[in-house]
């Protein structure tokens, strides 16, 4: 089996330290890549090897494949992880490394591709026997067909682009008059944005949860479930805070929309992390997309499963099976993750800058994940997610007042420089948070209660 000596980490932040990290308790050696805005960064001076890729612009620089391929030859590493975002979900980028004789730290190029066009997707899940959303079984191109099948479905419906994801190309249609108008501007604003006009039919849930699955598989036909995360806590598609296990699921819930998709991941030879969104609505789950990739918030499954999510990446990338069955998972207590940003916790604008103090929350089952330090300058070019803090506690409550506390001690303080911290700290005192009571719409009708009280 080949053993991993060095590994190269196609990423920057927080998730470069995190598989850092990993690495480094493998005793496997890293190589970090940065554009020139990053080469201060924490990621590059705690890596055994540093190569500076490009400008600032991802484009030129995270997302440069020649770039990378060169960087992990001449480094002389054998294998790169691409961490979430950038390269991550690049069929050809995991194509293009293995060709170089690299091992990719992710699934199958083919399932990376499968899983990138949504009606390819929704087809597989469906064979695999995933519940899906009602709606059209691929492609729409008719809009007399089209239009027929919404009216089937039942009013209201909404149609989405193929090439899709992370909810941009979408048109929801309450009103079939509309129907052909819609149709229409959903494929040429997405031929637009991603140079493919498909688009697809489904039935529009107006009140929904987002709860994913976190699934693993070693390639050969193993695979488990690691419970869900509900990510219902959103603004225009950004998630903000995240927890598991959802507030909602029973434990025979869970084991059974568990099971299913422990079940497909295998039939379907699934390799590495992947995490299956379901849209959750009356205690019946949805499935619309599936993520091939570790996903921001994995921490807390880690918390609440013992398990190191990139550790079984990369033994799993090695050739290894998968270090726990199924009825070896055991999920114990309650984490929450939140997402802090260098943005205005009111408008929301970007605040990017330099940190003047730092200092980050301790004690007892608290977790922060950032490349943050007293002096580093945060860059405007990339992401606005400058840490994550994840909380562990026996119940939801304990959580929740551990989270509290956490984030009264958490100092993040720069010129002008503005964080999310008080927004976190804002939701903590809201009854319908606390009680777990909220859905994908809640977060945003919140905030607009807010602005208009204040
Ligand atoms: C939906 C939906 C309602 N009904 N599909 C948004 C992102 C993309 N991943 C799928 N999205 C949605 N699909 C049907 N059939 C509502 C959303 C949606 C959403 C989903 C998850 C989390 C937040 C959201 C916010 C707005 C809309």
């Amino acid at each position: 089996m080949p053993q991993i000596k060095k590994l190269l980490i196609a990423n920057r932040g927080e998730i470069a330290l995190r598989i850092h990290r990993a690495c480094h308790e493998m005793g496997i050696q890293t190589v970090a890549v940065h554009s020139t805005a990053d080469a201060d960064a924490m990621h590059v001076r705690l890596a055994d090897q540093a190569v500076c890729i490009g400008p600032p612009a991802a484009a030129d620089s995270y997302l440069n494949i020649p770039n990378i391929i060169s960087a992990a030859e001449i480094s002389g590493a054998d294998a790169i992880h691409p961490g979430y975002g950038f390269l991550s979900e690049n069929a050809k980028f995991a194509e293009i490394v293995e060709l170089h004789n690299l091992i990719f730290v992710g699934p199958k190029a083919e399932h990376i591709r499968i899983m990138g066009d949504k009606v390819e997707a929704k087809r597989t899940a469906g064979a695999l026997g995933l519940p899906l959303v009602p709606g059209s079984d691929g492609a729409i191109s008719d809009v007399t067909e089209a239009k027929k099948l919404a009216a089937e479905i039942g009013y209201p419906v909404i149609i989405k682009a193929a090439s899709g994801g992370g909810g941009r190309g979408m048109k929801v249609c309450n009103d079939p008059d509309q129907f052909e108008t819609l149709m229409q501007q959903a494929g040429s604003e997405a031929k637009a944005a991603f140079g493919d006009a498909t688009v697809y039919l489904e039935k529009y849930l107006g009140n929904p949860r987002h709860i994913e699955i976190q699934v693993f598989g070693d390639g050969n036909g193993n695979a488990i479930h690691l419970g869900e995360r509900d990510c219902s806590l959103q603004r225009r598609h950004q998630k903000v805070l995240e927890e598991a296990p959802s507030p909602v699921l029973s434990t025979e819930e869970r084991n059974r929309i568990g099971d299913i998709c422990a079940k497909a991941m295998a039939d379907m030879g699934y390799r590495g992390a992947g995490t299956i969104e379901f849209l959750w609505e009356n205690g019946e789950f949805y499935f619309i997309e599936m993520n091939t990739r570790l996903q921001v918030e994995h921490p807390v499954t880690e918390a609440i499963t013992g398990l190191d999510l990139v550790r079984e990446q990369i033994r799993v990338a090695e050739g290894h099976g998968l270090t726990l069955r199924q009825e070896d998972v055991q999920f114990r207590g309650h984490a929450i993750e939140c997402r802090i940003n260098a943005e205005d916790p009111r408008t929301f604008a970007p605040s990017p800058g330099r940190v003047t103090t730092y200092h980050a929350p301790g004690g007892m089952n608290v977790r922060v994940d950032s490349g943050l330090y007293s002096g580093y300058k945060v860059p405007p070019y990339y992401d606005s997610m400058i840490a994550k803090l994840i909380v562990f506690g026996q119940t939801r409550e304990g959580a929740l007042r551990r989270l509290r506390r956490a984030l009264e001690e958490f100092v993040i303080a720069g010129d002008g420089m503005k964080t999310t911290i008080p927004l976190h700290q804002a939701l903590l005192d809201v009854p319908a948070f606390q009680q777990g009571d909220y859905t994908i719409k809640w977060l945003e009708d919140w905030l607009a209660s807010q602005d208009e009280a204040a």
